[in-house]
């Protein structure tokens, strides 16, 4: 008789962009390593999509709402906090939508740094002020915009001993990079279109910083049209003028004055891409397909890459593979999803199993 040796399967521990990444990192032995093991995130086909642009096309997302603290922002955040530690910084400092707070407060703590966040008061989602609150960073609320939250943050990175990082930090740049190499190692290339949100346009600069880094390397045949796309009523990059009163549903890329500006237009020219505004109306019914028709639950402004894709569905060409970046989860923002979904709302009912059945309509 023979015994079936079964044993669990495992596979090497990912250990997080720096480790992984590291001959493409302005890293050193002496760089002390702050991880939460980020990266590694799934690229996830989305058949409904491609059904609904209605040619073959093959539309991927890259879920970097499954990173630790929910968004893309820890990939730049564990260089940046990693190089301000090896640096001797002992507090870290930014302004955020949200996302960066979460991801700055986590890697400060994880690293042994002090946290200060900055951010505009009434607008950032509920999963995100208690990340912050809860990985115990100082939380400021400041009367006024993200843009605002900014220009404070950067006066004060200048006059005190404490290091921004914002995306002006070079770190948070060569860290989200990373995304891209994840992107063409798994499809073998780089993709012909990359449909991403667009706010403060680090993320886009990033994300053309890998693909070309691939491309000289031999790694991909191909570069992307860089497809960024904002919500109109906060679209500066699409008006080609700073918006002073920026809104939108998608509260994370609520940003009026974006400070990888200069940036932005250089990839937009070098990748042939395009700045395309979507409505709050297209981002939220990109949001509810998503969730409702691919089981993928990520927060407004993510969905704006989708809802950007479908909007130019036509210029789309036959036969071409999109990638498009969802940057956060779904989770962060709880509101959102409790305000914009279209379920029938239900009083309670006993608990008995003939007036459950009758209540769901049998
Ligand atoms: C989910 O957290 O700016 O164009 O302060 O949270 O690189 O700014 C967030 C930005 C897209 C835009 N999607 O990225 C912040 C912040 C989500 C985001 C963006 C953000 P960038």
């Amino acid at each position: 008789m023979t015994t079936l040796q079964t044993s669990p399967r495992t596979t090497a521990a990912w250990p997080g962009i720096i480790e992984a990444f590291r001959s493409h990192l302005p890293v050193t032995d002496a760089t002390p390593i702050v991880t939460l093991r980020e990266g590694n995130t799934p690229l996830i086909p989305l058949p409904r999509v491609s059904a609904a642009i209605g040619r073959q096309v093959e539309v991927w997302v890259k879920f970097d709402g499954l990173n630790p603290t929910g968004s893309f922002k820890d990939r730049g955040m564990t260089l940046a906090i990693s190089k301000a530690k090896e640096a001797g910084a002992e507090a870290v400092i930014c302004a955020s939508t949200g996302n960066t707070s979460a991801a700055a407060a986590a890697y400060a703590r994880r690293g042994g740094l002090r946290a200060y966040v900055l951010i505009p008061d009434g607008y950032v989602a509920l999963g995100k002020l208690a990340q912050a609150l809860l990985y115990g960073a100082e939380v400021l609320a400041i009367q006024g915009n993200f843009d605002r939250a900014l220009d404070m943050v950067r006066q004060v990175a200048s006059r005190y001993p404490v290091t921004l990082v914002n995306s002006l930090n070079p770190y948070r740049l060569e860290g989200q990079k990373t995304a891209a190499f994840e992107v063409v190692q798994a499809l073998g290339d780089a993709p012909d279109w990359l449909c991403i949100p667009v706010g403060n346009a680090g993320n886009i600069s990033a994300y053309w910083m890998g693909f070309c880094e691939y491309h000289q390397q031999d790694r991909c045949q191909r570069l992307p049209r860089m497809m960024g796309f904002q919500a109109a009523g906060s679209a500066p990059l699409v008006l080609g003028q700073p918006v002073e009163a920026p809104e939108t549903v998608a509260t994370a890329i609520r940003i009026g004055r974006p400070v990888n500006w200069e940036r932005a237009l250089a990839v937009q020219h070098a990748s042939q891409g395009a700045f395309t505004g979507v409505t709050d109306a297209e981002i939220l019914d990109a949001y509810r397909f998503l969730a409702a028709e691919e089981g993928i639950f990520c927060e407004p402004a993510s969905a704006t890459s989708v809802a950007g894709l479908l909007k130019l569905k036509d210029q789309v060409p036959t036969g071409a593979r999109v990638v498009c970046v969802l940057t956060g989860n779904g989770l962060k923002d709880p509101d959102a999803a409790l305000q914009h979904n279209t379920a029938q709302q239900r009083p309670a009912v006993p608990p008995d199993p003939a007036q459950v059945a009758k209540a769901i309509g049998f």
